[in-house]
């Protein structure tokens, strides 16, 4: 076996010294290489992206459409504008939803006002009309629309507001418009503000629930991929919690619009919604804290941590939870660690993962020997310095050829990343899982997550696949 080769800021500058100088020095601020001083390492982030390199960011209506109300699934969102984004957009994400297909549930479907020149000239509020009217005509048990607005909408100056105004007083639902033009932006980050805004102006105070109890919660940031908002709803609920409102995987309009009923929000993903939780604070007083569903270890912690925000009767069932899963987790650790221990990992992800599931990994003994993110800000760098281990390298919106560059200097056993970084290493043969989607697996969350990770990650790992990989002209006569 190789040695383990070391991270340091000089591999780094080797790396970025094949750009030309300015865009060296603007890359060097994204990158840090955390050892023993720097706790609180700066790194650049949520900025431009620079013309010319491979990036793997989405857009604003990518954040909006795509993550943030697209598994809200009795609602039906329109992807107004040319078919493209709508198409191209259609079910990539894996969040499930409970329901029947067409009357309370519309996630399999795409919607689109399929702009033409036609509609560019003369602008496209008509189309949007008519469509409006067709879907509820169509599907009548609908129960709102959300029109996301792809960028020539925004271009050509349509009045999409006056249109849902109209449209909402016509046929009595909420009818959202949603200003989330892909070049809103720098990446998919605004379009989440921007959704959680039109959530905040649309829906949330306009429907109040008759049955309110002292333990309803909110599950906040779980959008359900592979069923992972389902797991996790299972622990809350054996702790004694109602989880009353998703968001939005899994979730209905209803569980929008009587938000403000909950007394507890708990939220998963901070990066996508926490504007939501802080406006849920400021106008009706709900606190609400960030927890993490990866990993019996972070499990544990995060279920302790929720029910003392309760009292002693959650607390108890809360310890007893812990009790109960703990052997079912050690099995799975005695099973997978001794195939897993040591192994290292590289994980670039959006702007949760790349912290969120560094426990799970720990757990079965690996070590995440690099991370970065698509679209963090500061305050998810800040709380990803303290996660990761000293001579660990945290690259910001790395490019194609700087990832590659880490990985075949610090040969990682396992990377985790997207599916536009999957074939490439699979084609240099580091074992690889595509950690936005679970690579048609999951879910990851949760105690039904956790057995399902460890072996995905065996799998990818210690698959027979990668001994046949070498070419066979590089081996030996005798080999062959
Ligand atoms: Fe949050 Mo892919 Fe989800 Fe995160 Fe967000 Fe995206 Fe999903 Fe990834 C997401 S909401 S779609 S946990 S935009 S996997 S930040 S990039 S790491």
């Amino acid at each position: 076996m190789s040695e383990q080769p070391k991270v340091s800021r000089e591999m780094v500058d080797d790396i970025l010294s094949a750009y030309p100088e300015k865009a060296r020095k603007m890359r060097a601020k994204h990158i840090v290489v955390k050892d023993e001083g720097c706790t609180t390492c700066a790194i650049k982030s949520n900025s431009k992206t620079i013309p010319g390199v491979m990036t793997a960011r989405g857009c604003a209506y990518a954040g909006s459409k795509g993550v943030v109300f697209g598994p809200v699934k009795d609602m039906i969102h329109i992807s107004h504008g040319p078919v493209g984004c709508g198409y191209y957009s259609w079910s990539t994400r894996r969040n499930l939803a409970a329901g029947e297909r067409g009357v309370d549930n519309f996630v399999p479907f795409q919607f689109t006002s399929d702009f033409t020149e036609n509609d560019i000239v003369y602008g496209g509020d008509k189309k949007l009309e008519t469509l409006i009217r067709e879907i509820k005509e169509l599907f009548p048990k609908v129960k709102g629309i959300s029109i996301q607005s792809e960028c020539p909408v925004g271009l050509i100056g349509d009045d999409i507001e006056s249109v849902a105004r109209k449209m909402s007083k016509e046929l009595d639902m909420p009818i959202v418009p949603v200003r989330c033009e892909g070049f809103r932006g720098i990446s998919q980050s605004l379009g989440h503000h921007i959704a959680n805004d039109a959530i905040r102006d649309h829906m949330i105070g306009k429907k109040e629930r008759a049955d309110v109890g002292p333990y309803d919660v909110a599950l906040i940031g779980d959008y359900n991929i592979g069923g992972d908002a389902w797991a996790t709803k299972t622990i809350l609920e054996e702790m004694g919690l109602t989880v009353t409102n998703i968001w939005t995987g899994d979730g209905t309009a209803e569980m929008l619009q009587t938000a403000h009923q909950t007394k507890l929000n708990l939220i998963h993903c901070y990066r996508s919604m926490n504007y939501i939780c802080k406006h849920l604070e400021e106008e009706y007083g709900t606190p609400w804290m960030e927890f993490n569903f990866f990993g019996p270890t972070k499990i544990e912690e995060s279920v302790l941590q929720i029910a003392e925000r309760f009292d002693e009767k959650i607390m108890k069932k809360a310890k007893a939870v812990i009790a109960k899963y703990k052997p079912q987790m050690e099995k799975v650790i005695e099973q997978y660690r001794p195939r897993l221990e040591g192994k290292k990992v590289m994980l670039y992800v959006g702007g949760l993962r790349p912290r969120h599931i560094i426990g799970a990994y720990e757990d079965l003994g690996m070590e995440v020997i690099g991370t970065g993110y698509e679209f963090a800000h500061k305050d998810d760098y800040d709380r990803t310095i303290p996660e990761m281990g000293n001579a660990t390298v945290i690259y910001d919106d790395v490019t194609a050829y700087e990832f590659e560059e880490f990985v075949k200097r610090l040969k990682p056993d396992l990377i985790g990343s997207g599916i536009k970084e999957k074939y490439v290493f699979e084609k240099m043969a580091v074992p690889f899982r595509q950690m936005h989607s679970w690579d048609y697996s999951g879910p990851y969350h949760g105690y039904d997550g956790f057995p399902i990770f460890a072996r995905d990650m065996d799998m990818a790992i210690n698959s027979p696949t990668w001994a046949l990989s070498q070419a066979p002209w590089k081996k030996s006569a005798k080999e062959v």
